[in-house]
């Protein structure tokens, strides 16, 4: 099966750069999604990325997925992450492997960021390094045979 990555970013990730920068850093989420094209591009995988503020938008993407051909996702699903059953839904029936990021240490923040709704579907949860974080997670599906 041909490798082909799946890039989601929820809600008020469009701000990154912008706004907070001492929680979220200073790359853009431009900057990033150019990174991880790159990244991909040299190893000659598909990688594709979408970014929404609305849960339904982000479900829709996730259901879109098997038609399009995706095998792993690599999901930011901001403030989502802990509300979110309908976004875990989505990925539990896609059955692919998901690599949760966060920017933040979610876990040195306040309580209700401590639960995910998406960690236990999860093959990978990154968090706290930032926007490295999403190159880490496309590097680890990159070393993996397709
Ligand atoms: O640490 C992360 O990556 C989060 O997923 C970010 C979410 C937050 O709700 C999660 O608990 C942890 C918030 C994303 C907001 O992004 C902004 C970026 C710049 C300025 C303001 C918000």
């Amino acid at each position: 099966m041909t490798t082909h990555i799946l890039v989601l970013h929820g809600p008020n990730l469009n701000l990154l750069g912008t706004r907070e920068p001492a929680i979220y850093g200073q790359t853009t989420l431009a900057q990033i999604d150019t990174s991880l094209k790159e990244m991909a591009s040299q190893a000659g995988v598909k990688l594709t990325t979408f970014q929404s503020n609305h849960e339904g938008a982000l479900v829709d993407c996730i259901q879109s997925a098997a038609a399009d051909g995706v095998t792993h996702v690599v999901i930011n699903a901001g403030a989502y992450t802990h509300t979110s059953v309908a976004i875990r839904d989505a990925l539990s029936a896609l059955a692919k492997p998901v690599f949760e990021v966060h920017l933040s240490n979610v876990y040195k923040r306040e309580p209700f960021r401590h639960h995910s709704y998406l960690s236990d579907i999860a093959q990978a949860v990154i968090a706290g390094l930032g926007a490295e974080g999403y190159r880490a997670a496309v590097r680890s599906i990159l070393q993996q045979p397709a």
